[in-house]
């Protein structure tokens, strides 16, 4: 097996996981291809490869095309490897700026309701803590994966008093543990505010928005679709159902991501600041230029 399928088998499995890390994963597998001399043909059909392993977290496309770009332009043996250095670099910033950002926005005292595992999230309530605000963590299993016990260990060893719930009882629990802001990751957000995140997240924003309690995305904007400027949307991905269970002569569905609309959403915390979402066109206007992706 190759290099580049052992890195999309990989990200397809799981075994790495979280919007950026997956990113971070395929640019780094990338940059190890150009370090060994692979030329344009061959990053072109890894990077085929790599995009196919997981279709709801645009940050692979994203990342993955503009590894491609930088080798496309490269001016001198060399360069494209210092370049896609200095880019899995500005990746790694990207989350502590958001962190910085978002703790900010945390009050000393608040509850904080999470969904799934977004090390984007688990940052910004870590940096708050180390700032000394004294906030609680709710966190959702998030089945069938149960990437929130990932979260709720994460968040106690940083010392945040931390509670774990079915996901079912968000609605329940967002009244009983008084939860004063819900914060979640995103796979993608789409140029109309829209935001691709794991399945159960537009539930948890409407019980939220139901509730009064603000429902807040942690993105930076490599999860932002310029393509969807042109109506270009993600694929949902369906899992395997064996991850859920089997049941003979039942049909099982198992999808891993959904849509939460704009309206739901308070706001998004990026690394280039805090925005409504419906601002995302902006953004992307600004961060992605005129030329749109194809
Ligand atoms: P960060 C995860 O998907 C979750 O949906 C999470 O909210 C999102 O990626 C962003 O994660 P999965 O990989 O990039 O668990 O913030 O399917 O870590």
């Amino acid at each position: 097996m190759t290099r580049v399928d052992k890195v999309a088998k990989s990200i397809k499995s799981m075994k790495v996981r979280g919007a950026r890390d997956i990113a971070i994963a395929a640019v780094k597998c990338l940059k190890e291809l150009v370090d060994d001399g692979a030329g344009i043909k061959e990053l072109k059909k890894a990077a085929k490869m790599l995009k196919a392993a997981r279709p709801s977290a645009i940050s692979l496309p994203n990342a993955v095309n503009y590894a491609l770009y930088l080798a496309k332009k490269d001016a001198y043996p060399g360069k494209t490897s210092k370049e896609l250095g200095r880019f899995l670099d500005e990746l790694n910033r990207s989350i502590e700026k958001i962190a910085e950002i978002g703790a900010r926005v945390i009050e000393d005292g608040d509850t904080i309701l999470t969904h799934c595992q977004s090390d984007t999230v688990v940052q910004i309530l870590k940096k708050a803590r180390k700032k000394g605000k004294k906030i609680k963590a709710v966190c959702t299993e998030a089945r069938p994966r149960h990437q929130g016990y990932i979260t709720a260990s994460m968040l106690s060893a940083a010392k945040i008093p931390t509670t774990l719930i079915i996901d079912s009882a968000v609605f329940h629990m967002l009244r009983e543990l008084e939860v004063d802001k819900v914060i979640v990751g995103a796979d993608t957000v789409f140029v109309d505010g829209d935001v691709v995140n794991k399945i159960g997240s537009s539930q948890i924003a409407m019980s939220a928005k139901k509730l009064g309690i603000p429902f807040i995305v942690a993105a930076e904007t490599l999860k932002f679709s310029p393509e969807s400027i042109m109506g270009k949307m993600v694929k949902i991905e369906e899992r395997d159902p064996a991850e859920i269970t089997k049941i003979r002569g039942v049909k099982i569905r198992n999808p891993a991501f959904d849509i939460t609309d704009a309206e739901y959403i308070d706001f998004i915390i990026t690394e280039e600041g805090i925005i409504p979402a419906q601002e995302a066109y902006h953004l992307m206007r600004e961060k992605y230029g005129w030329e749109l992706k194809k």
